[in-house]
């Protein structure tokens, strides 16, 4: 089986870090956000892709789901008693991977191969693909203004109100070499538990993405990043009040129409099965929560057996 798994940051790596566990690494492929993508100290970080990368090659800091475990802050210390920018946490490790990634970028490599390259360096196996090599950004309007989406996110702690998201250069970004096919190919496509605003439609925005899922036969299955009302991290909660009028997994479902054939909800809203189902879709309901490997695996054995119903 053949599975193809679209992601963002911390939920969606904690996913596959259990999918990796049910399935062989070389039958997943993963479509990776890079639209919270950043170019900071002279450097190009690519946050969802890394987050990916380092929980895959096991190397990632447990507690956040995002850097580096175990390293130090050495160059970040200078940066800020030097006057730089030093919001955003670049840990030693770390900036080695940016140092490495924005040569080869300057030099010309699509970031696509270079990712492909690291996961390689790495140890990891599943097929990691930027959703596009060109320059896809989310902006987020928020009463303070346009802001680009790591400012709005770390910086100011995803404390603004979220009126609007777009896209920038989503509409003429064409997608990555292999992701059109890895989404034709796939016997099954899986929504990771990712921010539907923040994370998913940066992806299904690259032109052509949304219509090589649309299109498909086989079933592509949403896992519900909301449990009980609530984001399991991050601001995806209140971007679906205030954009979709109701945080719920039955607002994330409706959101996924015309996508998706099947959605995996929390236990806690089992009740809400009657009202996605009534979307056309087939639901199951299961524990989410993704602490440890064993319940990882759990959640991704979940949305396997979902899309075989
Ligand atoms: N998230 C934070 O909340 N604060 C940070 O300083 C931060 C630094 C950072 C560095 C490298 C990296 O790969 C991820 C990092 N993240 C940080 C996480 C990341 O910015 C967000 O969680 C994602 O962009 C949202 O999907």
């Amino acid at each position: 089986m053949r599975v193809t798994v679209l992601a963002g940051g911390v939920g969606a790596a904690r996913f596959l870090d259990g999918l990796v566990r049910v399935l062989p690494p070389e039958r997943v492929t993963v479509v990776g956000n890079v639209a919270d993508d950043l170019d900071l100290l002279g450097l190009h970080v690519s946050p969802d892709l890394d987050t990916v990368l380092y929980t895959l090659a096991g190397v990632v800091e447990p507690e956040r789901g995002w850097g580096r475990a175990g390293d130090t802050a050495h160059a970040l210390g200078v940066v800020s008693q030097l006057g730089g920018p030093a919001w955003f946490y670049l840990s030693d490790r770390d900036l080695g991977l940016h140092l490495a990634r924005s040569e080869r970028l300057r030099a010309g490599e699509p970031l696509s191969a270079i990712t492909l390259s690291l996961c390689t360096a790495f140890g990891v196996q599943v097929r990691l693909l930027p959703a596009t090599d060109d320059r896809v950004r989310t902006v987020v309007s928020t009463p303070a203004g346009e802001l680009d989406f790591q400012t709005y996110f770390v910086r100011r702690r995803h404390r603004d109100e979220v009126l609007a998201v777009r896209y920038e250069g989503a509409t003429t970004a064409q997608p990555a070499p292999g992701v059109l096919d890895a989404l034709a190919a796939a016997d099954v496509v899986i929504v990771a538990p990712s921010n539907p605003f923040l994370s998913v439609d940066p992806i299904l925005a690259v032109s052509g993405v949304r219509d090589a899922i649309a299109a498909r036969s086989g079933p592509t299955v949403a896992v519900s990043p909301i449990v009980g009302g609530r984001a399991v991290k991050g601001p995806a909660d209140r971007l679906l009040r205030t954009l979709a009028g109701e945080s719920s997994p039955r607002a994330v479902a409706a959101h996924y129409d015309g996508l998706i054939t099947h959605m995996l909800i929390d236990e806690a809203d089992r009740e809400l099965l009657p009202a996605i189902r009534a979307l056309g879709l087939r639901a199951a309901a299961a524990p989410t929560l993704m602490p440890d490997a064993a319940a990882r695996t759990r959640v991704a054995q979940a949305a396997l057996e979902l899309a075989g119903s």
